[in-house]
């Protein structure tokens, strides 16, 4: 184990990447506190943090692989997991061709750089169409206006948070979420300065939230309407002729086709829509446009609804019409220190979408998967390319995609089920075998993807706080493991030499090299000749595994690639980074076009034919009558939890009841329900019971329900979050409601029947 002392860490938990100075003591942990050398959290947390030492004492973790059996869940070795794994696999794949085996990717690999990096040849072994993960619940119609509008999936324009004088915030709460797509540790501080700058925040949202609780102005808007709002606002820009593009001014398209499409959505039209005056939704648009340094940030609320696409496009729009684009104080690029973004465009990996659509519902595929929403019909559905083998990798779709029990049953009747995961709960017990990985703080922690979010450009390297024990394997070995059993069967038992040895350098190594080769041969790169004292020079090696135009090969010219680099400060490899525990800073956001512009053309592209298309489905929704009866269901986060998994840290859980339902005090008065008193939750055949919650901070006519709840699940083994079990929101949710442009899951805006619960009446179906 590590030696007595203080660790310095990035907390990997959520997006903001706080650094956390970790004080070890007779082996275990004392304390976790902020770093306040870190470059971008200064010394910033949240109570989450005390959660990593929870999870990494938790004894229900599972430390060893286990089968399920007719008595229960049997501990196995690590050879005969792998072993049943892969043949069940192979067999599966031999019988019903690749396409039946299902793969879903969970949120935590977006937090773990050897999954990321080990994921790309675990998918081509396994060699399925039917991937998803839970992108499409989630930030899906972002990455599709980067696509479309910019050229690239991951470009995506980031608040300058520290350098704006005009906030604002539609459909995120970062004072719980601490940001994302953004990432922002210290969301308070950073907000606390703009307005000792004299700057202001603008929030809207259909719930009062603590993010709205701290800004200047703040507006409800009906859950679903935000693409009429940020219309109206693009419309108010074109005839008050406010439309000044700024530094995109020379590379912008189609701004025409776009005040055309605008044309019917005045203020006016609107206003009964979005429950916002047409005086505001003007007013909103002047003070975007006569603010040089504004920024206007959408997130969740408004990208998993019902016009998610549109609404996301239009916030990127309103950002470029007001010459927010590239601009200090606007929003802006990032330079990472590993630049996926110019690795991607390098070999013309800037993203793909709807190359295929999925089998039952003809949905389209976005970078290699499909809308989550439609696993369990992918599931369920007979015929040729049914998926009869599941493998999940640090993801628990039954409570995060929407109608999760119709996931759980179409998962509990699958041929064989394997998930990479530690532990056991209301997805992986339909497993047959789970291989649980290390826990965080046993491995080393490079943040690759949240780099790419940042509001400041920083780099840092953590190493495992604890040695993982010889009988562990990190997730990286895991999938690299299944992924050379497979390849091996496949190939009838032998691998050609190279090949072979290809898989053995990797498996030596382990990612952290490519880290070193991607920081060197990145913006601000040391270099790789000889003599720069290489970390591994198997590294060669293990960029023969990779498909062929996969974009890290190649990467030796990738550091003449962007003319801007030059300017750039010169130096990192990952020994340099070891010398600085607490992170490098890289200088805030600067300008980056036209060079970080992707589409064939170098435009960008305001009015692509997807959104135009969809348009006259908001067009006709704006002369229809208006919708009646029913509330509307939102969602909500909270700062001690963090989507489903961390409801087993007693710390976070313990206290007040959180899964609960919000509601305005009139509606609770019109439907006879009282503070504390149960509340039945209907949408069809599916329901939910929970406590009411009564507040003024609702938008009368929307209620309120936060997701990652429902631990009440037979054959779970979290005993905490069963004692706190609360409900799932996504047992509610359709899984038939998909933003029709991108596929995203619809989570917020579905209408919802509420009631006085009656016990001796119901039946709560099990
Ligand atoms: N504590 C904590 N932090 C987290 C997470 C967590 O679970 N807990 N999850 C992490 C993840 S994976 C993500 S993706 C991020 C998400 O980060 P955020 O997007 O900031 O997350 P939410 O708090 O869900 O904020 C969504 C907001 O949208 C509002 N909303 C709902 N419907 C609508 C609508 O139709 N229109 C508008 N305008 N607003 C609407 C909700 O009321 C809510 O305030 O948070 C990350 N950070
Ligand atoms: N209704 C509604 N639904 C939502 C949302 C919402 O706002 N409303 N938010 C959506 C969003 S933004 C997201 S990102 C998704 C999240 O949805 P998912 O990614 O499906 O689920 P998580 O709750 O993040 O569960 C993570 C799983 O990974 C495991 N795990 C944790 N760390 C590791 C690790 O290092 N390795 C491995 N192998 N396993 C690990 C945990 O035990 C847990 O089983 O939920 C989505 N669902
Ligand atoms: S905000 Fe909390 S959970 Fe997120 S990185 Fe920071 S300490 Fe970790
Ligand atoms: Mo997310």
């Amino acid at each position: 184990f590590m030696q007595n002392g203080t660790h310095y860490r990035t907390c990997h938990l959520c997006e903001a990447m706080c650094g956390i100075a970790v004080e070890v003591k007779g082996g275990s942990i004392a304390s976790i506190r902020g770093d306040d050398k870190d470059p971008l959290s200064r010394g910033h947390i949240c109570p989450k943090a005390v959660a990593l030492q929870d999870l990494h004492e938790d004894p229900e973790r599972l430390r060893k692989p286990v089968r399920k059996t007719p008595t229960g869940w049997q501990e196995i070795e690590w050879d005969e997991a792998f072993r049943t794994v892969a043949e069940k696999l192979h067999s599966t794949r031999s019988t019903h061709g690749r396409n039946s085996i299902g793969v879903y990717l969970g949120n935590p690999n977006v937090h773990n750089h050897g999954s990321l990096i080990a994921t790309m040849p675990f998918l081509r072994a396994v060699g399925t169409q039917n991937r998803f993960s839970a992108t499409s619940n989630d930030q899906l119609p972002h990455m599709l206006a980067s696509l479309e509008m910019f050229g690239h999936q991951v470009l995506f324009p980031i608040p300058d948070i520290d350098n704006t004088d005009l906030f604002i915030c539609i459909g995120g709460n970062p004072m719980a979420s601490n940001g994302s797509l953004m990432t922002v540790p210290d969301f308070r501080g950073r907000l606390k300065a703009l307005k000792q700058r004299g700057g202001k925040m603008i929030v809207v949202d259909p719930r009062r939230t603590e993010t709205a609780k701290l800004a200047e102005e703040f507006h409800f808007v009906r859950p679903g309407t935000d693409a009429f709002l940020l219309m109206a606002m693009v419309n108010t820009l074109f005839t008050d002729e406010l439309v000044h593009p700024g530094p995109a001014k020379d590379l912008i398209k189609d701004l025409d086709l776009l005040r055309l499409a605008s044309l019917p959505f005045t203020p006016e039209a609107v206003a009964k829509r979005t429950g916002i005056s047409a005086e505001t939704t003007r007013d909103l648009a002047h003070q975007l446009a006569n603010t040089p340094k504004a920024a206007l940030y959408t997130r969740m609320g408004t990208s998993t609804q019902t016009f998610g696409s549109i609404a996301t496009w239009l916030a990127y729009c309103l950002n470029i019409l007001t010459g927010k684009l590239d601009t200090v104080g606007g929003v802006m690029f990032t330079q990472p220190a590993i630049d996926l973004i110019a690795l991607g465009a390098m070999s013309g990996q800037q993203g793909h979408f709807g190359k295929r659509h999925s089998r039952v519902k003809g949905l389209p595929e976005f970078a290699g998967e499909y809308p989550s929403s439609t696993m369990a019909d992918e599931i369920l559905t007979p015929g040729e390319g049914q998926v009869r083998a599941f493998v999940t990798v640090a993801g628990n779709p039954v409570l995060s995609s929407p109608n999760g029990r119709r996931l759980d049953e179409a998962l509990s009747g699958l041929d064989f089920m394997v998930s990479v995961d530690y532990y056991i709960n209301e997805t992986t017990r339909h497993a047959d075998i789970i291989l649980p990985p290390t826990a965080a703080l046993e491995r080393s922690h490079y943040d690759i993807i949240f780099n790419m979010l940042a509001v400041r450009n920083v780099s840092k390297y953590s190493e495992a706080l604890f040695d993982a024990g010889p009988d562990s394997r990190h997730d990286w070995q895991i999938l690299l493991e299944l992924a050379h059993r497979l390849e091996k069967l496949r190939k009838g038992g032998t691998l050609p030499i190279r090949s072979e040895l290809g898989w053995r350098a990797f498996r030596q190594v382990g990612p952290d090299p490519i880290i070193d080769l991607l920081l060197r041969t990145g913006p601000y790169g040391a270099g790789t000749g000889r003599g720069r004292g290489m970390v591994e020079p198997a590294t060669g090696v293990i960029m023969s595994l990779l498909p062929k135009h996969h974009p890290l090969r190649g990467l030796a010219k990738l550091s003449s690639l962007n003319p801007q680099w030059q300017e750039l400060p010169k130096g990192l490899s990952l020994k340099r980074l070891k010398e600085h525990p607490s992170g490098i800073d890289l200088g805030a956001l600067r300008p980056a076009l036209p060079n970080r512009l992707f589409t064939r053309d170098g435009k960008i592209h305001l009015a692509p034919r997807r959104y135009l298309e969809d348009v006259e489905r908001l067009h006709r929704q704006l002369s229809a009558p208006e919708p009646s009866g029913g509330l509307l269901l939102i969602g909500r986060r909270h700062v001690r939890s963090n989507n489903s998994w961390m409801h087993n840290c007693r710390r976070l859980v313990k206290g007040k009841d959180r899964c609960t339902l919000l509601i305005h005090t009139h509606d609770a008065n019109r439907l006879g329900l009282q503070a504390g008193s149960k509340a039945q939750i209907s949408v069809a055949d599916r329901q939910v019971i929970l406590s009411v919650e009564i507040t003024e901070d609702m938008m009368p006519g929307v209620v309120s329900i936060p997701h990652g709840w429902g631990h009440d699940r037979d054959g779970t083994r979290q005993s905490t979050a069963s004692a706190h079990a609360g409900a799932s929101i996504n047992d509610l949710l359709s899984d038939q409601d998909t933003d029709p442009v991108a596929g995203t899951s619809v989570l917020n805006g579905q209408p919802v029947t509420v009631k006085v619960w009656q016990p001796e009446q119901q039946r709560i179906p099990a």
